[in-house]
């Protein structure tokens, strides 16, 4: 035969792969240290249709580095799941007046089927569905365990609020436009009381880990990581308020207000203060006669994402309130003012605004007529007249005791003595990251275990109680109401308060699908265990991740609330690693000429037409080949008509080995078998680099070499040709497994070629036996020289003064001298 059918070949292998279960991990191999672990692991889907082109290509390249560690000896844990809660079941169940479960399992089974027909190594005894009941019930334990420690809690504040899905939404989740990253629509505020992961307590943790994951992560999500986190140096600065405030105590002050400044070297130039119109301490401050405009005003920014807040190109718009601030080191009177542009939950919520040197301050100072001091002079020309705010380097002026001196660095060390001195400010640091919103008013998502009790207050489910399962519900209750769908099980919320027996009601929201996801990588270390989330021997053992592969957008979102649940974990004494991902990849997107992949386009690649047409290992070895892991693909140019040439060209020399089994390869064809030992050798190298794509290259190289040894030369009885076909197996099979195992058939081999060993190389065939030396002659290039590439300096140089070439460009000149370096050049110095 010259070909072999795709669809028959697939159909055979699958049987045989769930008899042998080559890819089942071990437990106790890794416990009793008899073999070193590496644990792969790729994002788990959700379950919302079948598999589609980017899983295909994220699954295919997955599995070449999880197959190569179990040819290299490791233990493999290479697990598989589902992140099955979540808003898309959810939907269409109340289109279609359904459970979400109906929707949710259907697609599991599907995509279970396609990805085992995809071959994929994955170990399917540890398969998870994050919407079990077995698995949230760990959920829900894990919440418990955050909130004994006073890492969840429940807050009253304006949130994130979608109009179209009717949620809440972490910052996280709001896209950089202000829109919500699930439907699309834009993002308002709502006042609720919602309950909060307290990541905040860990984001220096967070910050200065990264600092190690650096080599080991690709750098544009390390660098996404660290902005979300946003660690700011700087101080706090305290302002007393002047006079009595209006209202029902008389003569009642104001407290004082702190801001947050990275800049407190410009303090002698700060010409008023701004503090958060939608903050409390807005409405604390204000005057009763400018009250009312202060009122109108909030409704209008309640409306702005944060995003528009923030732009420095948006007109300044805010309400004085008719109070003064006192400057602590000039005693100047500073009036105050609310405004959009200060962010109630960045810093204090306030600032001190010094025009000069903010371009936001300077662009609000005109905007109200206020007065504009420069204190830092940088050369430029004064922002007073230009508008344009300085922000570089320069001499302190206007500033009392840091008059003359011109270090930022210096001037920012002063004014905080000086302030701390005085006892009215410190230095100090400040994290744009919020602690973690979790309460979703949806459906299919873990309940939060917790009971409300008008005496007791929260109490949390006891553990033994767990799970709280979820009420049964269907199509129309589900529909978003702007209140939680559970609201409507009246039996399931009427309960009794675990801690004084009395009348209590559930906590009627649902996790954050995102809580889910932040531990499932735990779970697979002990998925059945029913007595805890995960077996802490276990995680010892198999953690944290070696590789973890998956798309960019979630560079932010669950690796960084990965990382805290490991770092509260670890804090509690359940894992002793600090980081759970130490190398972490992400895979650039399968495109269509050139644009993403969308409805609207009509430009989608159907991945089960592609399977139909070519077969899953051409797929697969299209989407390794087309390039470095990190780029994008673009479908259109790909040919995965010509992978499945190759396949079955590479094939076809399994056909064509007639030594037997087992024949020693020395005194073979030497050319051919080095060229088979350095592609074993480069093969290393490239997998633990990523660079499958070239090892998909010299794989081709390695079978055109054989192809050319057996037409031309040795013939396939040659023990060499049998040795480059069975590496050219072992290398296929990590991505072409179907190929490789018929290759591994052909050659009289049991099954399966998962089961092998890596090859192992013959350092001498590695060794070069000539190499180029060039011999330039007045820095020109005259002969080319095949020599031994140990070769030594005497050696060298007599070879190359021989050369003809060389004495006629010397043509009779004095030689003055000769450089040599072996084995690669001379040159000689007329
Ligand atoms: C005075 C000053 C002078 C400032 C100057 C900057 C330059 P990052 O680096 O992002 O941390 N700020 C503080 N809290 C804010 C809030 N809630 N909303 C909007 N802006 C806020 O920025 C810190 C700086 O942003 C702070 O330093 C403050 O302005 C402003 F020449 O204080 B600065
Ligand atoms: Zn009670």
């Amino acid at each position: 035969a010259t070909t072999y059918d795709v669809r028959a070949v697939e159909e055979k292998w699958q049987p045989v792969w769930d008899r042998l279960d080559p890819f089942r991990a071990d437990d106790d191999a890794v416990l009793s240290g008899a073999r070193e672990k590496k644990y792969a692991l790729t994002m788990f889907p959700y379950p919302s249709g079948d598999l589609h082109m980017g899983h295909a290509e994220v699954f295919a390249l997955h599995d070449v580095i999880a197959r190569y560690w179990r040819f290299r000896g490791y233990e493999v844990l290479n697990p598989m799941g589902w992140d099955s809660f979540g808003l898309p079941a959810e939907n269409a169940a109340i289109r279609n007046d359904t459970h979400p479960a109906t929707y949710t399992y259907a697609n599991i089974e599907t995509q279970y089927e396609s990805m085992k027909r995809y071959g994929v190594s994955f170990d399917w005894s540890r398969r998870l569905h994050t919407s079990d009941p077995e698995y949230y019930r760990w959920t829900q334990w894990l919440f418990l365990l955050m909130h004994e420690r006073g890492m969840a809690y429940r807050k009253n504040s304006a949130v994130n609020w979608c109009p179209q899905d009717q949620t809440v939404l972490a910052n996280e989740q709001v896209l950089a436009d202000g829109t919500c990253e699930r439907c699309g629509a834009v993002v308002t505020k709502r006042e609720l009381t919602q309950w909060y992961f307290r990541t905040t307590a860990y984001a220096q943790e967070l910050y200065d880990c990264l600092d190690d994951l650096q080599d080991s992560w690709i750098a544009k999500v390390v660098n996404a990581q660290r902005n979300w986190i946003g660690r700011s140096e700087g101080a706090h600065v305290t302002f007393e308020i002047e006079g009595e405030i209006e209202g029902e105590i008389e003569g009642e002050v104001a407290e004082p207000i702190t801001v947050f400044t990275t800049r407190p070297d410009t303090l002698w130039g700060a010409t008023f203060m701004v503090v958060a119109a939608d903050a409390a301490l807005a409405s604390s401050l204000v005057t009763d006669e400018q009250r009312p405009a202060l009122e109108a005003y909030v409704d209008d920014v309640r409306k702005a994402s944060d995003i528009d807040r923030l732009a420095t190109d948006r007109p300044k718009t805010g309400v004085f309130l008719g109070r003064y601030a006192i400057n602590p080191v000039s005693g100047e009177r500073l009036p105050i003012w609310a405004a959009d542009y200060v962010l109630a939950d960045y810093g204090t919520g306030a600032i001190m605004a010094v025009p000069a040197h903010d371009q936001r301050d300077l662009d609000f100072a005109k905007a109200f007529d206020l007065p504009v001091r420069m204190v830092v002079d940088t050369g430029e020309p004064d922002p007073q007249e230009t508008f344009v705010a300085t922000t570089g380097d320069g001499t302190y002026v206007n500033s009392g005791p840091l008059d003359g001196v011109s270090d930022k660095a210096a001037g920012i060390r002063a004014a905080i003595d000086i302030l701390a001195e005085r006892g009215t400010g410190s230095g100090t640091v400040n994290f744009r990251l919020r602690d973690w919103l979790l309460s979703r008013q949806r459906y299919w998502g873990a309940p939060i275990p917790i009971v409300h009790c008008e005496a007791c207050g929260e109490v949390p489910v006891p553990t033994d109680q767990l799970p709280v399962e979820l009420p049964e519900l269907t199509g129309a209750d589900l529909r978003p109401q702007g209140t939680s769908p559970l609201g409507a099980a009246a039996e399931w919320v009427a309960t009794t308060c675990p801690s004084c027996g009395g009348a209590a009601s559930r906590d009627t929201d649902t996790m954050d699908t995102f809580v889910d996801s932040s531990w499932y990588f735990l779970r697979f270390v002990s998925p059945n265990l029913e007595t805890a989330p995960f077996d802490e021997a276990l995680a010892r053992a198999w953690g944290p991740i070696d590789l973890y592969i998956g798309g960019d957008e979630h560079a932010v979102l669950h690796l960084l609330y990965a990382r805290f649940f490991t770092k509260v974990l670890r804090d509690a004494g359940l894992i002793t690693w600090s980081e759970p991902f130490s190398a972490y990849l992400s895979q650039g997107k399968v495109i269509n000429n050139g644009r993403k992949m969308s409805k609207s386009l009509g430009n989608g690649v159907n991945l089960g037409e592609q399977l139909a047409e070519f077969g899953v290992d051409a797929v697969r070895l299209t989407l390794v080949f087309a390039s470095p892991p990190e780029d994008n693909i673009d479908w259109a140019d790909m040919s995965p008509g010509g992978s499945l040439k190759f396949l079955q060209r590479a094939w076809r020399l399994a056909g064509d080995v007639t030594s037997e089994v087992g024949v020693s390869p020395e005194g073979g064809d030497t050319a051919l078998r080095q060229a088979t030992h350095r592609t074993v050798r480069e093969a290393e190298g490239l997998v633990e680099s990523y660079r499958f794509n070239v090892l998909v290259a010299r794989t081709m190289e390695l079978v055109n070499a054989t192809r050319k040894a057996i037409d031309s030369g040795c013939g396939g009885e040659d023990p060499a040709v049998r040795e480059a076909v069975e590496v050219v197996a072992i290398l296929l099979s990590m991505v072409a497994p179907y190929t490789a195992e018929e290759m591994w058939e052909r050659l009289g081999h049991e099954p399966s070629v998962a089961q092998v060993s890596w090859p192992e190389v013959d350092e001498a065939l590695l060794v070069e036996d000539s190499v180029t030396a060039v011999v330039q002659v007045k820095g020109k290039v005259k002969a080319r020289l095949e020599v031994s590439p140990d070769i030594s300096e005497t050696d060298l140089e007599a070879l190359a003064l021989a050369d003809a070439a060389v004495v006629r460009a010397i043509d009779g000149a004095t030689v003055r001298k000769v450089i040599v370096r072996t084995p690669k050049l001379v040159n000689v110095v007329v």
